[in-house]
């Protein structure tokens, strides 16, 4: 017989050193974290580099990074005696608290910009049992809309938005993860921005580990936004923001000033891709690699082919590249995006032969 695995270390215990938690948190797990590190040998010698990682977020219990922040800020809405949590989201947000929530027994309400949100999370949301609530908005205005909900005093509710502190501090995570995996941080971290949480809750866990001593340097940090959704690189919030990219559509990113401060920091850059970098990444790392991602997180792959052929970064750098959510999440960018057609035969080896040209 082969030694069984055991028990899968839990995230929050994990990390527990680095994290709000105290003994009267209660437990809560889903799975979330410990995530692969995967080599990118073949799209790295596509791109130029040799040295080209993807953290695979969409491995997560939910299919998205958001599980890591979503655990801490639900496990602190109960330890206060919560009953109800709320989030807009563009709807990975409202797909991890769908799940925490049904697992922690609360009630669940989400809301999201009407027609906006890929199907697959949508559904997440409703088969866990949250109260959808779509509006005629983008997601701006739906984070608005619940920020207000959740001060008022008349009906008691946790905003479970990146604005929870408990969320930033979950999602640093991923980034110890990646230090731990490493041996060291990687000289560049590339990744999606959209709300713009993420970004600042890598910077603060690479802090927390160089701090900490356990790390030396702090990677460089390559943020991209969709061309259509870039408020930060133009510098003022985008009124109507438009991308293929529909988790990143976010004109006016609640966390602006942290992501600003960890680009400055870190001497890194926060730069735009278009929507056809953007899908072009999103089918090599899944023909070259195997690796099925949302659009989304392929924008972070999408910056760092662009900087790599502009050759800003060198051939042997360390890069890891966050691929934030699951490509089972959109079917329809994946219908429209499939390179090949489905071949129709007969039911006879003859005719699949025939299809195959052999
Ligand atoms: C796959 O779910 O904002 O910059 O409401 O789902 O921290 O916002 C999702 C964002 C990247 C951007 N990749 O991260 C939401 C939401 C994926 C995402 C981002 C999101 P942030």
């Amino acid at each position: 017989m082969i030694e069984p695995l055991g028990p899968r270390p839990r995230l929050l215990d994990r990390y527990r050193a680095f994290l709000p938690l105290t003994d009267a948190t209660p437990a809560l797990s889903l799975g979330e974290g410990g995530t692969p590190l995967v080599h990118l040998r073949r799209l790295g010698a596509a791109y130029g580099l040799v040295n080209l990682h993807a953290k695979v977020e969409g491995t997560n219990p939910t299919g998205s990074f958001k599980d890591r922040g979503m655990v801490v800020a639900v496990a602190k809405a109960l330890e206060v005696g919560a009953r109800s949590i709320i989030c807009a989201s563009t709807g990975n947000t409202s797909a991890s608290a769908a799940a925490y929530g049904a697992a922690a027994g609360l009630d669940v309400v989400v809301v999201l910009p009407k027609g906006a949100i890929a199907l697959g999370k949508l559904l997440q949301a409703l088969v866990a049992g949250a109260r959808v609530v779509a509006i005629d908005g983008n997601f701006d205005a739906a984070l608005a809309i619940v920020r207000e909900l959740a001060a008022g005093d008349d009906h008691p509710i946790t905003l479970v938005n990146s604005v929870n502190p408990h969320r930033i501090a979950g999602q640093k995570t991923a980034a110890f993860e990646i230090c731990d995996d490493l041996g060291r941080a990687p000289e560049l971290l590339a990744i999606p921005v959209g709300n713009a949480g993420n970004i600042s809750a890598y910077w603060a866990g690479f802090t927390d580990y160089a701090m900490a001593g356990i790390v030396e340097r702090r990677p460089r940090m390559l943020g991209f936004q969709a061309a259509g959704a870039a408020p930060i690189v133009r510098g003022a919030p985008v009124e109507q923001p438009e991308t293929v990219a529909t988790a990143i559509r976010i004109g006016n990113p609640a966390s602006w000033t942290l992501a600003t401060a960890a680009r400055d920091e870190s001497g890194g850059r926060i730069e735009a891709v278009t929507d056809d970098e953007i899908l072009a990444a999103y089918r090599d790392v899944a023909s070259l690699e195997g690796i099925f991602c949302e659009p989304s997180s392929a924008a972070s792959l999408a910056g760092v082919a662009k900087l790599a052929r502009a050759g800003e970064i060198e051939r042997e750098a360390f890069v890891v590249a966050v691929l934030t959510g699951n490509g089972l999440k959109d079917p329809a960018t994946a219908e429209a995006q499939a390179g090949a057609a489905i071949l129709d035969a007969g039911a006879s080896v003859d005719a699949v032969r025939r299809v195959l040209g052999w």
